[in-house]
């Protein structure tokens, strides 16, 4: 069976982006609006913050039936029985794939950060379920943009499900699904809305092609 679905509304959960919300609270409003995957990721939390947020947020996503993603630790995913790690193009140096794999084991997801065509490349060669592309437009996470010419490239030849990031909100998705995308993650469209519920509905119409979306 296939990892993913066809098309997902990924959401990156991460509290430095918040604005007056808590990052669990977000989340539960996400979860209740079917976001389809969610990744946990934390740059300045404790071990011990980053656990109960993380068994908080695993408890709230297997309830839902909704994909849990843990960003950069392969052993926190395998303590907290995460559907799957993320790893930046920096944590390969760290924990090779294919060392990650032996950690969580076959039937869980492993996603890579791809920010070229040539890391698409690259990635092909290694035991992915799949990988991001990005950032296409301008994003607090990175310092530089890759624009929208190369996403259907990349969606060409990755062998795996590509995930597209960066900048995305609800009035530049359509340039994305245009170049065939049917997998986007955001970050601050979804955890700044005043309304994260009606926002993850909308993005989720807009991804399947429904009309009536404002
Ligand atoms: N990774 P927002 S862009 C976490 O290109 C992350 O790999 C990126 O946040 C990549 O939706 C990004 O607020 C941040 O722009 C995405």
């Amino acid at each position: 069976m296939a990892k993913l679905k066809s098309t997902n509304l990924y959401l990156v959960a991460s509290q430095q982006y918040c604005r007056n919300k808590n990052i669990l609270e977000i989340a539960k409003e996400a979860v209740s609006a079917k976001i389809d995957i969610l990744q946990m990721r934390e740059k300045n939390l404790s071990q011990k913050e980053l656990l109960d947020l993380g068994r908080a947020l695993a408890e709230l996503c297997k309830r839902n039936k909704v994909k849990f993603i843990v960003n950069d630790d392969p052993d926190l995913a395998k303590t907290l029985n995460a559907d799957g790690v993320h790893l930046g193009q920096e944590d390969i140096l760290t924990f090779p794939i294919k060392d990650v794999r032996t950690i969580l084991g076959q039937e869980k997801i492993i996603g890579l950060s791809t920010h070229s065509i040539e890391q698409v490349k690259t990635a092909n060669s290694l035991d992915l379920d799949y990988i991001g592309f990005g950032p296409i437009f301008s994003t607090k996470a990175k310092s530089y943009t890759i624009g929208t010419d190369e996403i259907e490239q990349a969606l060409k030849i990755s062998k795996v499900p590509v995930i597209i990031i960066g900048g995305i909100t609800t009035a530049n998705i359509r340039q994305v699904l245009d170049k065939g995308a049917t997998n986007i993650a955001v970050i601050r469209e979804i955890v700044q809305a005043n309304n994260v519920k009606e926002k993850v509905v909308q993005l989720k119409k807009i991804i399947k092609g429904q009309k009536n979306e404002n």
